[in-house]
């Protein structure tokens, strides 16, 4: 029932700020050289494509607290929240590709703005769910959540450069699949929100179709909710996707990862997806890195449809 003209906006968003290794800017371009658009046409979706978006960098950017980069962060996600919100309302597909998992805060917004029931799949080794308080790192891409979930609040003095994000999102319009590194904070969190969260030790006790199964109808009951899914390739194990910023052991395997899209599609619910955490720079070897870009164009396929009859 969503997109019947089978309409898509390809946002490329090469955005590196979220975090402090440089090359994950550069994840959208190879996605694109290895044939995504050729192969998403191939399902049979119109493919609207303008451009990498631009992220001017801000002449002052002192850090907030301990945020690093906050004005940059928050200005290239205004951007990305305004492509995305425009390609929904166009009624077309967003396909979002990174650049780090802070543009999801754009992105999640973005769908936000138009379908605000919309529940969100959040497949990750990790929550992103820091405030501007519990990070350590102070990289925004590990802090996304909390500024969608209301948790984040600039402190008594403090330039609030992230107040037009506002609380878009609810917990218990938020599941996660794939966790296995979290901080202290986040897991106290998680579980005095009572987040909808299935970690990699759920993956195994259950396997994931059922895991997939239990967290959409936790997502969504009665089946009838806008869904967005925002996959970090760092949900997928090291072996598969091993050219990502923040790889963890232990992950989703290749059709674990696959089927879980597949299973999403399946639904015929989903309204937009991210796919985010590619760094090319940061492969072994070039197969690395061609494996991880090839895992990240897999993942839209199996989202748009591909392998289902
Ligand atoms: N929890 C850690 C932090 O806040 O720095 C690591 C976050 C990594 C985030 C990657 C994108 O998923
Ligand atoms: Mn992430
Ligand atoms: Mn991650
Ligand atoms: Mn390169």
């Amino acid at each position: 029932k969503f997109y019947p003209k089978k309409e898509l906006t390809l946002i490329s968003a090469p955005f590196s700020g979220g975090q402090g290794r440089d090359g994950v800017d550069e994840g959208p371009r190879h996605l694109l050289e290895m044939g995504l658009v050729n192969e998403i046409e191939e399902l049979g979706w119109k493919t609207h494509f303008d451009g990498h978006l631009d992220f001017p960098i801000p002449a002052e950017d002192a850090d907030i607290g301990k945020m690093k980069r906050p004005r940059y962060v928050s200005n290239s996600n205004k951007i990305v929240y305004e492509a995305v919100s425009k390609a929904v309302k166009n009624d077309t597909f967003p396909l979002t590709i990174g650049g780090d998992h802070s543009i999801a805060i754009g992105t999640v917004a973005g769908v936000q703005s138009v379908y605000p029931n919309a529940g969100v799949l959040w497949i990750d080794a990790h929550a992103d769910i820091n405030t501007p308080e519990s990070t350590d790192s102070g990289n925004l891409h590990g802090c996304p959540v909390s500024f969608l979930v209301g948790l984040a609040k600039a402190q008594p003095g403090q330039e609030d450069v992230f107040g037009w994000v506002n609380d878009c999102l609810s917990f218990d319009r938020l599941a996660y699949i794939a966790l296995r590194d979290l901080d202290v904070f986040e897991k106290k969190i998680i579980k005095e929100k009572n987040i909808i969260a299935y970690t990699m030790h759920h993956v195994d006790k259950y396997g994931i179709a059922k895991v997939v199964e239990m967290a959409l109808n936790r997502l969504d009951p009665d089946g009838d909710r806008p869904i967005h899914l925002s996959f970090d390739v760092d949900a997928i194990d090291p072996i598969y996707a091993p050219s990502t910023g923040t790889p963890v052991r232990g992950g989703l395997t290749w059709r674990e990862a696959s089927y879980l899209c597949e299973a999403v599609a399946e639904t015929g619910n989903l309204v937009a997806m991210d796919i985010v955490e590619c760094n090319p720079h940061l492969g072994e070897t070039e197969i690395a890195v061609k494996d991880t870009i090839a895992v990240g164009i897999t993942l839209a396929k199996c989202a748009l449809g591909d392998v289902l009859l």
